[in-house]
Parts: C-alpha cells; sequence; structure tokens
C-alpha cells in the first residue's frame, strides 16, 4: 500500500494536521551484574509512559539490555554467553512484545546480536505497533579498536566484538511513515542520513551509548555533548528528517557515559531533550510534513544535488591526493 509520506496517519492528539507522537526512552546505567530481567522491568515501565504520552513509537538505547561490555577485554566465549542475544524476542524480552502488542506501540531497541552460524553484531530492530519485527540493522560504523590496551583506562572493543554491519541503511514502512535506523557511531557520518533520505525516509531512529572519556586525548567534556548534538541537528536539518535518538548513560560501574538524549526537528532544532543521566521518557508530536518545506526547496535534492560531481565519496575510503583538474571535469548530465 503506497503511504502518502507527508500526510501519515500519526495519532497525536495535536492541531497539526499529520502528528506523530514519538517518544525517546533515555536509560541510566546497566551494570555488570543487572539481569535482563531488571533491565526489561525499566524498559516496561517507560514503554508504558510513552504510550500515557500518546506515542506511536518509543526509541530505546544501543545494546539496551546490558552493560556497555566493549569496555571490557573478555574473551569471546564468556562476552557471548554473558552479553549476546541467540535470537529476538528471547524469553526475557518477550514482555516487551507482548506490551507493545497491547499497547498498540512501536518501538525500536538496540542488543547484541549472535546469529545461528556464530556471527556478532550491534543489531537494531523496528517493531511495529503489533508486535512484529518489520526490519534489522546492523552497525555498520564500528568505533574503537580489536587489540587489547592494557594501559587505557577502560577499552572500546566494538571492532573485537561485533563484525561490520552487512544489511546497508534501510527504511520501513510502519506507523504510518517510513522509517530508518542506525547506532550510535553511525550518527556522526553524514552518509548514514543521506542513504536513509534519498530513500524518502521522514524519521531516522538510534540509539546509543557515548563514553564521556575519550582514551585518545583529553578532550574537554563539554564536546561530547556538543557533536552528539551537532551531529544529529545538522543531518536532520540536511535531509529534512526528524531525528529521535536514546542514550544509555550515567556511570555504569564508574565508568560515565554521555546523557542529552534527544529529538531534533527537521529545522534542526531541538524539540525535547532529556535533563537527566538516568531513565527518562522524553516526547513530541512530530509534524510530519514540516520536512517538505526544506525538501521542496533548499534541499530539494532531485533539483539541486549534482551526483556526478560527488564520485570520490564512494570511490574513496581514506583521504587522499588531489584530483587533476581533467578528472575533476565531467560532462554536463543530460538535463
Ligand atoms: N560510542 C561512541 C560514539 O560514537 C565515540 C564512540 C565517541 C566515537 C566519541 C568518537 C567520538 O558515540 C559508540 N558506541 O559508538
Amino acid at each position: 500500500m503506497a503511504i502518502d509520506l507527508n500526510t501519515g496517519s500519526g495519532t497525536g492528539n495535536s492541531k497539526i494536521k499529520n502528528s506523530f507522537g514519538l517518544a525517546v526512552a533515555q536509560m541510566g546505567p546497566v551494570h555488570l551484574n543487572d539481569s535482563r530481567v531488571a533491565v526489561v522491568a525499566r524498559l516496561l515501565e517507560m514503554m508504558r509512559e510513552a504510550a500515557s504520552r500518546g506515542a506511536k513509537m518509543v526509541v530505546f538505547p544501543e545494546l539496551a539490555l546490558t552493560t556497555f561490555f566493549p569496555r571490557y577485554w573478555m574473551d569471546d566465549a564468556e562476552v557471548n554467553a554473558r552479553f549476546f542475544e541467540p535470537s529476538m524476542p528471547s524469553a526475557e524480552t518477550q514482555p516487551l512484545f507482548d506490551l507493545a502488542a497491547q499497547l498498540k506501540i512501536g518501538f525500536y531497541l538496540g542488543y547484541a546480536e549472535l546469529t545461528a552460524d556464530g556471527h556478532r553484531f550491534n543489531t537494531s530492530v523496528l517493531v511495529d505497533e503489533n508486535a512484529k519485527i518489520v526490519a534489522r540493522y546492523r552497525k555498520i560504523h564500528l568505533p574503537g579498536h580489536s587489540d587489547h590496551k592494557p594501559d587505557a583506562p577502560f577499552q572500546h572493543l566494538e571492532k573485537k566484538y561485533f563484525e561490520v554491519g552487512n544489511e546497508g541503511f534501510g527504511v520501513t514502512d510502519m506507523l504510518g511513515t517510513r522509517i530508518g535506523q542506525c547506532l550510535c557511531n553511525d550518527r556522526r557520518w553524514p552518509e548514514t542520513y543521506r542513504v536513509m533520505s534519498l530513500q524518502s525516509a521522514r524519521i531516522v531512529v538510534l540509539g546509543y551509548n557515548t563514553p564521556s572519556w575519550n582514551i585518545h586525548w583529553s578532550e574537554p567534556p563539554h564536546l561530547r555533548m556538543f557533536h552528539h548534538l551537532l551531529s544529529l541537528q545538522a543531518n536532520a536539518y540536511q535531509n529534512g528528517l526528524w531525528v529521535a535518538a536514546a542514550a544509555k548513560c550515567g556511570a555504569e560501574d564508574g565508568f560515565h557515559m554521555i546523557g542529552g538524549s534527544a529529538i531534533v526537528a527537521p529545522t534542526g532544532e531541538i524539540v525535547a531533550q532529556a535533563q537527566s543521566e538516568d531513565d527518562e521518557v522524553i516526547f513530541s508530536n512530530c509534524d510530519l510534513g514540516l520536512g517538505e518545506t526544506f525538501l521542496q526547496h533548499v534541499f530539494n535534492f532531485a533539483k539541486h544535488r549534482r551526483p556526478e560531481h560527488y564520485k570520490l565519496i564512494t570511490e574513496r575510503t581514506g583521504a587522499g591526493e588531489p584530483l587533476s583538474a581533467s578528472a575533476l571535469k565531467t560532462t554536463q548530465p543530460q538535463e
């Protein structure tokens, strides 16, 4: 069924003609010894709160079911057994799906995926209002390292514990609109959003776990929050998107991660932001037509983009030498 992306069928009790009630459920710390049952109980409570605010969808964080375990050097057998999900839903997460179906609310959930044939991904899923998993995303931009840095205050072993995602940046028609998803470090890369906005996404949702400390240089702490919000705001504006980002934050066994969960409008403005570093639900009635203004004019992709001049973006991985004048020249495309 074709969806008119600009009228949507969102509910939301607001005067906005095509409002979409969107909630972000920020999580406070999850400690090494916290059980999945205890964590899921927190998620259930926030899902109820989100539904009570009129949300059609609630966004949970990256790796929402466990502590941010890439900060620890562990052998694979232990890490697989303690932190990965061999199935979704599982016995512990089934209550989340049951409540979602009861409340008729969709959700995004980040978790560590262990496939039947032993592959490991940092994964998120989009679940519709009937608790059906309608999309899966496997994190593409993996930060950190794969080697053990014993002298560092903590590790960041996403390149050890996860493979690069192999299913691309897809978008999904659900809840009366078109939604894309990504994870944490992906939000810092403009390519992430552009690929999804070129597929006409109207909303991009994501979870993150962002350490406050930089183990590579003494980065002033305020820059973590600044760069996080800058990434969301710039890319929301430049792609005519609503962007919703859910942190898992606070000090997990003493290791601090930033909060700053936010909902950002296609204007680039922050319309809702978490104030705590604990479990907290933020909500906005999003006008799905708001992006139209930008996508019809300043960011009218079809009218203004010139991909014939952008080839380096997909041809080169790292920065290299300047292109020659002749290589820079292109033949004007047929109008
Ligand atoms: N965490 C961090 C993030 O991208 C990071 C890692 C922080 C990279 C700051 C660069 C700068 O938000 C995850 N999990 O990707």
